[in-house]
């Protein structure tokens, strides 16, 4: 029988991912779609053969035929939806960030290790991003020689009322705190953050772009230019520069054109465009692994470790300082 998927949140990313399980990946159904707005999970469930659309998210976790959890919900609301699924003993796949607060990411690490067996992903994307996979290879075989910096660009084509300057950091460069983490295999120790336009008019009050500066135990220094409001499209991209040689991902995508004496491309203009590919094989991924009582991609030790390091480079956004960073014992290591 197909893996019975409740989903929480109906919005724009749980949206996506309830047409996915529907309509790209096989080995899984919709059973149950949770919104606090009933209409818009309604709207969702409707027209997928037996599923349920509810707005509490405990009604769609006891839901019949629900044999795991996709959590798509805003942040905030994550830390319950986790515990309640690890308390059932579901399988989750929880959308970044997986707990905004580091304190409460370490209880969700630590309900997993009650629950006996690797219950929770993370879906951060980028680790099934066929470029970001072929430079995690190249980095991990060494080719390039021992790796030094990452100069990593992310820009967004405009940002919503409700992003904050926070946002900059909690929500959009904890994906290269993960990307980074995973690609070099080292912990951040260190983070700061620099404010070009700090008392300059921002758009909608939000100053970008920002510098992002941070450190690992590796003795590797990555700079991230986060860019929210860039106002052409969507860009990920990342150099690393290693002893060898250098490697650089995310430059071009989709048509080329040249024209009238001049030569032109696409730009992706939102995350769903560009990381299409990677979601259809997170997802892919997550129930194969999930149908043989595994997990897969990030753990709930990543998603503690980038809300560790998100926390800490909001104090250093605030203060302008460097701000050193302190992971938590790891459970289960010494
Ligand atoms: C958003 O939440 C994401 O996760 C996107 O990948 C990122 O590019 C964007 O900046 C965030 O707001």
């Amino acid at each position: 029988a197909p893996l019975g998927v409740a989903v929480l949140g109906a919005g724009a990313m749980g949206a996506d991912h309830v047409h996915r399980l529907d309509r790209v990946v096989s080995g899984a159904r919709v059973a149950a779609v949770a919104d606090p707005d009933g209409e818009r999970a309604k709207t969702l469930a409707a027209g997928i053969d037996g599923c349920l659309a509810v707005t509490e998210p405990l009604a769609a976790l006891d839901a019949a035929g629900v044999d795991a959890v996709l959590i798509a919900s805003p942040g905030p609301a994550h830390e319950a939806a986790l515990l309640a699924a690890l308390d059932r003993g579901l399988p989750v796949l929880c959308e970044k960030p997986m707990v905004p607060d580091p304190a409460g990411a370490l209880r969700v690490v630590a309900a997993e290790e009650c629950a006996g067996r690797p219950l929770v992903s993370v879906g951060f994307m980028r680790r099934f991003d066929a470029e970001h996979q072929r430079l995690k290879a190249l980095l991990d075989a060494r080719e390039l020689g021992e790796p030094r910096l990452l100069h990593c660009r992310h820009r967004n084509l405009a940002s919503h009322p409700y992003f904050t300057e926070e946002m900059l950091i909690s929500d959009s460069v904890a994906h290269e705190f993960d990307a980074a983490r995973w690609l070099l295999g080292q912990e951040i120790t260190a983070v700061q953050v620099f404010r070009p336009t700090a008392g300059l008019p921002g758009h909608d009050g939000l100053n970008d772009p920002q510098l992002v500066v941070f450190e690992t135990d590796g003795g590797v220094v990555v700079d991230v230019e986060i860019l929210a409001n860039g106002g052409f499209g969507y860009q990920v991209q990342t150099e690393a520069v290693c002893t060898r040689g250098t490697a650089r991902i995310g430059e071009a995508h989709g048509l080329m054109t040249n024209i009238a004496g001049r030569w032109g491309g696409e730009i992706a203009q939102d995350y769903l465009t560009r990381f299409a590919d990677a979601y259809d094989r997170e997802l892919r991924a997550w129930v194969a692994a999930t149908r043989r009582g595994a997990t897969t991609g990030a753990t709930s030790w990543d998603g503690y470790a980038a809300a560790e390091v998100c926390a800490a480079g909001v104090r250093a956004q605030r203060t302008g300082q460097r701000v050193p960073i302190t992971l938590a014992p790891r459970p289960g290591r010494s």
